[in-house]
Formats: structure tokens, C-alpha cells, sequence
């Protein structure tokens, strides 16, 4: 049995199934969660399925979160999408399930989980569930294709970044032809609210960067509070150093209330989570998350990240 025909069957072996994603989750992660919701909702009618997790911020657009209750777990299979780690779960009670399968694309360096399917490979773990239709010949409806588009486009930045396959374009092609209002939803992904558009405007006067294409920025309560922004907003600027064409890599530093700096790591050819995963973090080769103590931790994540775009900028690897 393949895998994608193991994970139907344990869809079919339970009545109840819980679906979670990672915290402060992005379109990938909700478009991967809900269009699995989605689709298993339309193919299984008879079954109970929920969305559960923290709030979804500006991303309702895509959908929220069910209620579920502690007892809701018992007997019930639950699937993670879209998580690397176990700590970067959103919702702990994910554990109280009767079987958990692990549906992702990052590294797998925490294989939790009875069942896993990970390829890290694909674009997107969405990319995963609309393959996984495909391969099982599922009814997709417009809002299941909806969801898995959004996810799609978001962690390719819609088609940009070199995670994008022809398998992505063909997915996605199928997934359009269902007939969704596309360009309404790219609309909904790429617009940006004033506040932010002034951020990027800060961004882009304050960048910093060496001669070897290391760039950062330094966002601090000061500055968040000066363009009244909350950090789950400031997702939004990550890749906009990217834009620039002498920037190689790059990290977004954003002091947190209590003081530490969560880091967000991006890269054009250097990979740089093993960066992210000396300073609590983790993530894909050309884009990770960390976490500093403070603003010496933050200088040393730097350092680090200039290392590796100087030696890239020599030997090219
Ligand atoms: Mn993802």
C-alpha cells in the first residue's frame, strides 16, 4: 500500500479526525489543514472533522478554527500538517489521540508520529494534500481547491521561490480549473494594510548589509509600537530585503515584549537553518526561524550568517 493509500485507510478506519498545524500559522499551514478538512468532509460525509489550533489572525479569510473539547481526542485520529516539531504544535492536546500521522515538508529532524509522510521536496505541505487527492482520484471541491492554492502560493511566494516544481504548477493548474476566484484570493494574500506598507518603507531605509549581500534589520518594541504594529504582522516584510538584488541573506529581527528577538532567517543560495538551529530554531535550508536572548545573541546570529554568504560568495556553495 502506498503511503498516500495508508493514510486513506486510517481516514476511513476512525469516525472522529482532528486536524492541527504549527503556531502563528501562515497560508500553508491553514490552507493545508483546512483543505484536508475540507476534502476529507466532501469525500466522508458521515464523519466528524475538526480544525483545531490558536487563532489564525488577518488569515481568516481562509477560515477558523472548530471548538474542540479534551474529550473530542479519545478515539479520534488526529493529523498534524505543516510541522517539523512537536513544540511548534499549536494546540498541546494534539497528543490525546488515538493515532497520529505527520503530513509535511520541512526536515524531518523530529519524526513524530505513527504515520509519516514527509517530503521535503515539495513546495508546500498543501502541494502534499492536493497530490495526495490527485493520486486517489478525491472529489475536489472549489473551496477545498481554494485552500490548497492559497498554500501553495504562500510558501512560494506565488511561484517565485525554487521549492516551485512543474509538479507545483501542474497541482496548481488543477487546482484553478475547479473554477475558485483565484485572483480574488491572491488579493487577499499579497495585500498589505497601510501600517505595513510604511514598515516596508522602514525596512528598506534601514537595512544593513556587508559587502557580501548579509543583510539585516532590527525591528524594536520601540519601532513596532511607533507604526502600532503587533509582530504576527510583521510576517508580512519578510522577504522584502529579498527584493534587493546585491542581498544574499538575510535576518528580520523582532524584539518580543519579554525581550528576546525572534529571528526570521531567509536566504537566496546559502543554507542557513543549521544557523537557526544553534539559536532555538530550525527550518528549511533557504528559510528558518530563531530565537535571540538578546541583542548579542542577534549580533553572533549575524556573524554566523555572514560566514556562510562569504564563503558562498567564493566557492559558490
Ligand atoms: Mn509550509
Amino acid at each position: 500500500m502506498s503511503l498516500s493509500e495508508q493514510i486513506l485507510s486510517k481516514i476511513k478506519e476512525y469516525q472522529k479526525i482532528i486536524i492541527h498545524r504549527h503556531m502563528n500559522p501562515d497560508p500553508d499551514a491553514l490552507g493545508s489543514q483546512l483543505g484536508l478538512k475540507a476534502l476529507i468532509k466532501t469525500n466522508f460525509p458521515e464523519k466528524k472533522v475538526f480544525a483545531a489550533g490558536g487563532p489564525v489572525n488577518d488569515l481568516d479569510f481562509l477560515g477558523v478554527m472548530d471548538s474542540v473539547e479534551i474529550e473530542d481526542y479519545q478515539d479520534a485520529l488526529v493529523i498534524i500538517c505543516d510541522t517539523g516539531n512537536t513544540p511548534r504544535i499549536s494546540g498541546a492536546e494534539y497528543q490525546y489521540g488515538a493515532y497520529l500521522i505527520k503530513i509535511d515538508h520541512h526536515p524531518n529532524d523530529d519524526p513524530y508520529g505513527d504515520l509519516l509522510w514527509v517530503d521535503t521536496t515539495s513546495s508546500s505541505t498543501s502541494e502534499l494534500i492536493a497530490l495526495w487527492a490527485r493520486e486517489l482520484n478525491l472529489k475536489l471541491t472549489q473551496e477545498a481547491a481554494r485552500l490548497l492554492y492559497a498554500g501553495i502560493v504562500g510558501d512560494t511566494g506565488r511561484f517565485l521561490y525554487p521549492a516551485t516544481t512543474s509538479r507545483t504548477l501542474q497541482l496548481a493548474a488543477d487546482l484553478i480549473s475547479t473554477g475558485f476566484d483565484f485572483a480574488k484570493l491572491n488579493q487577499q494574500i499579497d495585500g498589505i494594510s497601510v501600517k505595513v506598507a510604511r514598515l516596508i518603507g522602514y525596512v528598506y531605509e534601514n537595512l544593513i548589509c556587508d559587502e557580501y549581500g548579509t543583510g539585516k534589520v532590527i525591528l524594536s518594541q520601540a519601532i513596532l509600537d511607533e507604526f502600532q504594529l503587533a509582530d504576527h504582522e510583521t510576517s508580512a516584510i519578510v522577504g522584502v530585503p529579498g527584493r534587493i538584488e546585491t542581498v544574499l541573506t538575510w535576518g528580520i529581527f523582532v524584539e518580543q515584549k519579554d525581550g528576546h528577538y525572534r529571528c526570521r532567517l531567509r536566504s537566496k543560495g546559502p543554507r542557513i537553518n543549521e544557523v537557526a538551529k544553534r539559536h532555538d530554531g530550525g527550518g528549511h535550508p533557504l528559510a528558518s526561524g530563531a530565537n535571540a536572548k538578546d541583542l548579542a545573541e542577534v549580533e553572533a546570529i549575524y556573524k554566523e550568517l555572514q560566514v556562510l554568504t562569504k564563503e558562498f560568495n567564493y566557492k559558490g556553495e
